[in-house]
């Protein structure tokens, strides 16, 4: 067990059910979330223990092929424990032959393997001024893996859908914690009759670990990780887009570009689909490394493909065209290579890729209030060393801290504040998120709340 197992980890159903009058009711069980983060890499930035969100210092993103214990973890809500045993898939609505798939039903058609990059559309929202609220992801909520499963097509080919399904719903064995809504979304069914969509149940060759999805989860290759739904349960062909917050508030961008600080109204902004195009030098991240003359990285966009990859030296006036790697699949990033001679001075590295489209990444970010698809040009200074990681603390003692015991922590535990800064505005936008998710406070709790959070959290 780590040292940085906290106590409020452990806080159960017991806390919640308390009614948010919670007692130190704690029980010495692990929840799946401690065995998620006990089974990663000790070097991985833990944005929240429990929800379950978990990034990868881009350092260790250095092989095309993302091992398990270094690939992120993003979950909404808490991590269900799913008995294989007794698990079936649902697959129902607008379709002629309805089906329950169990595992072996599964392992018994013909299967499919595709290395695939899976991205958080939240990755680089650290990046975004003004910050938007949400998990503050850095560069490394990304990762590459082999996927082995099923075709989804081939199982909606059995289940016979109807001509009026247009939309195929997935959901999972998760649930929404107090009032928070459940993680459902939709795939237009285009998508979904693709060859290359995949129900996996297997990841770099093992079945898929709980933190990804066990028993199966969809991949949706080339698009946002939101859409490759995890712990899947039921299947619905359905006629419209799901109507729930996960496809009508989250994960939603602007349809033109607006202003940074902007607030745009949701009818001005669509569903993301594709990842947008991006590159990430791995190595070097320190002067220390840089001395190995070797530029390094991977490059990845979505739907298409990262054809040309540039490497700028001199803090990004000159350019030069970098090495791509052999290793390549339709949907999987490509390495970058870049031989150069280290000057004595540190200086400021960049890479910029461009797809098969002809779309180069921007220097500067395309805003928008979710902070997603963020895919600026990043400064690498090779100054200092770059860590990351969160610090991790308890909240410190304050008015604020009985408020938070009281409220939050029912919940989530502290991590998840610790590298989100706001103002006192920011910090009530959040607040206000929570209370959309049910947390109970009073109109003067949350002033004491936000002014204490802005206090230890500020801008
Ligand atoms: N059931 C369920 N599926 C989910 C999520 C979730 O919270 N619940 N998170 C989604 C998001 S936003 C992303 S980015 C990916 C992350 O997959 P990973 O945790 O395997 O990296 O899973 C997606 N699938
Ligand atoms: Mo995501």
């Amino acid at each position: 067990m780590r040292e940085r197992q906290s106590f409020s980890s452990r806080r159960t159903w017991l806390g919640m059910a308390a009614g948010g009058l919670l007692a130190p009711a704690r029980i010495f069980a692990k929840t799946p979330e401690d065995a998620i983060i006990e089974s990663k890499h000790p070097k991985m930035i833990v944005h929240s223990r429990r929800p379950a969100n978990i990034e990868t210092p881009v350092e260790l993103l250095d092989a095309w092929i993302t091992p398990v214990d270094r690939f992120y973890v993003r979950s909404h809500l808490y991590t269900p424990a799913v008995d294989a045993a007794t698990w079936r898939c649902e697959v129902r609505g607008l379709l002629d032959n309805p089906l329950a798939l169990t595992l072996d039903d599964l392992r018994n058609m013909p299967a499919v393997e595709a290395p695939v990059t899976l991205e958080c559309a939240g990755n680089g929202r650290a990046a975004f001024r003004p910050r938007p609220l949400g998990t503050q992801w850095v560069r490394g909520a990304v990762g590459t893996a082999r996927w082995r499963g099923v075709r989804l097509r081939d199982v909606l080919e059995r289940a016979r859908l109807k001509p009026a399904a247009k939309h195929i719903v997935f959901d999972g064995a998760d649930t929404g914690i107090m009032k928070a809504a459940d993680f459902i979304r939709s795939v237009p069914v285009e998508k979904c009759l693709q060859p290359d969509t995949i129900l996996a149940y297997q990841m770099n060759g093992k079945p898929l670990e709980t933190a990804h999805g066990f028993p199966l989860r969809l991949i949706t290759p080339g698009w946002e990780g939101a859409a490759s739904v995890k712990w899947l349960t039921t299947i619905t062909a359905a006629a419209e887009e799901f109507d729930g917050p996960f496809m009508k508030r989250a994960y939603r961008i602007p349809v033109r570009p607006v202003e940074p600080g902007t607030a745009v109204d949701p009818k001005d902004t669509r569903v993301i689909t594709s990842l947008a195009v991006k590159s990430v030098i791995v190595h070097p991240r320190s002067a220390a490394e840089a001395r190995a003359g070797l530029i390094r990285g991977f490059a990845w966009a979505g739907e298409n493909q990262a054809v040309k990859v540039e490497v700028s030296t001199d803090g990004g006036r000159t350019w030069n065209t970098a090495d791509l790697g052999s290793d390549r699949a339709p949907y999987a990033w490509r390495e970058f290579r870049y031989k150069w001679r280290p000057p004595g001075a540190a200086g400021v590295l960049m890479s910029r890729a461009t797809d098969s489209q002809g779309n180069t990444q921007p220097m500067t970010p395309s805003w928008n209030p979710g902070g997603y698809l963020g895919n600026t040009v990043e400064p690498v200074s090779l100054d200092a060393e770059q860590d990351q990681r969160p610090r991790l603390t308890a909240l410190p003692e304050g008015p604020g801290k009985q408020i938070w015991d009281r409220s939050c922590a029912v919940c989530h535990d502290a991590s998840v504040v610790f590298n989100q800064r706001h103002d006192v505005n920011g910090w009530t936008r959040d607040i206000e998120r929570m209370e959309g998710m049910g947390a109970q406070l009073s109109a003067g709790d949350k002033k004491t709340l936000a002014a204490y959070l802005a206090e230890h959290f500020p801008p």
